[in-house]
């Protein structure tokens, strides 16, 4: 194949959580609230090429597998369903850390059609963290029987990234899914995520830290994610990043916000 690839990983994270990149593979996440279809599609991709174990130090069954598209192999990663990336339970810290840290090629945030609004809320949190998302708007056939009508181009529009209606129980728009994952990994697409704006006191605050913030953490993080979390007061993110970039980095970072 042509197309090049550069992953936005280190492997050594990704060892961190025990994900196999033996092959230098591309590694995508599924996102999304529990029910959404995740789980069929991963069994759809991935069949017989999987395993299922625990997040590393944690109860929290991890599955993972790989599947061809176009000759190239992919590792693909079910995270655990949660309704938002904010830590507020070890499944949601669990998903937010693989997505900061493990860094995969492309996230797929897998939505449910029939709720798409309640469903939009984690897609826009993943989008605040990394611009390699693509949107699956799953149970379209359900949406169908509903008679709800589901605007994809308008979704991309607002949104800035990919978008695409699937049935993952039928395989319907699973091929267009993989050709967008594999424009996301090569760069032949580039998500251009929108940014939820704030309200003006906090796009303020915000606009003070992320300079700090920057200084720290550099292109490892979204620094303005970062900033949002620290002043929501999420200490969860500051053992996180000690954990994965180094106690000195985060005194620096303490003692700056002091
Ligand atoms: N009609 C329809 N049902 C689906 C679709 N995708 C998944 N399901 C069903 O929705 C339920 C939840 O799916 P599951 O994959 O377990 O969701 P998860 O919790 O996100 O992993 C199951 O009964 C699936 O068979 C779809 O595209 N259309
Ligand atoms: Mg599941």
């Amino acid at each position: 194949m042509g197309l090049t690839y550069q992953s936005t990983g280190t492997s050594t994270t990704r060892e961190v959580f025990n994900v196999d990149t033996s092959d230098k593979q591309p590694v995508i996440a599924l996102a999304g609230n529990p029910n959404t279809g995740k789980s069929t599609l991963f069994n759809r991709l991935t069949g017989l090429r999987q395993h299922t174990g625990n997040w590393p130090g944690k109860t929290v069954l991890q599955s993972q597998g790989s599947y061809i598209h176009e000759g190239r192999k992919y590792t693909m990663v079910d995270l655990p369903g949660t309704y938002s990336l904010l830590a507020n339970s070890v499944e949601e810290q669990v998903a937010r850390d693989f997505i900061c840290f493990a860094k995969p090629d492309a996230t797929v945030v897998v939505a449910d059609a029939t709720c798409l609004e309640r469903n939009l809320n984690l897609a826009l949190q993943v989008m605040e963290i990394t611009k390699e998302v693509v949107l699956c708007v799953n149970l379209i056939d359900e949406a169908r029987r509903k008679k709800l009508n589901i605007d994809i181009k308008k979704l991309n529009q607002r949104l800035g990234i990919p978008v695409v209606g699937t049935a993952a129980s039928s395989g319907e728009g699973i091929s267009d899914l993989l050709k967008l994952v594999s424009k996301v990994v090569t760069g032949t697409l580039k998500p251009e995520p929108k940014a939820v704006q704030y309200n003006p006191q906090v796009e303020d605050v915000v606009a003070k830290l992320e300079p700090i913030v920057k200084r720290v953490v550099g292109n490892e993080l979204n620094s303005r994610w970062v900033s949002l979390r620290l002043l929501e007061g999420d200490d969860t993110i500051i053992h996180a990043l000690e954990k994965f970039n180094g106690k000195e980095q985060v005194q620096i970072l303490q003692e700056a916000l002091a």
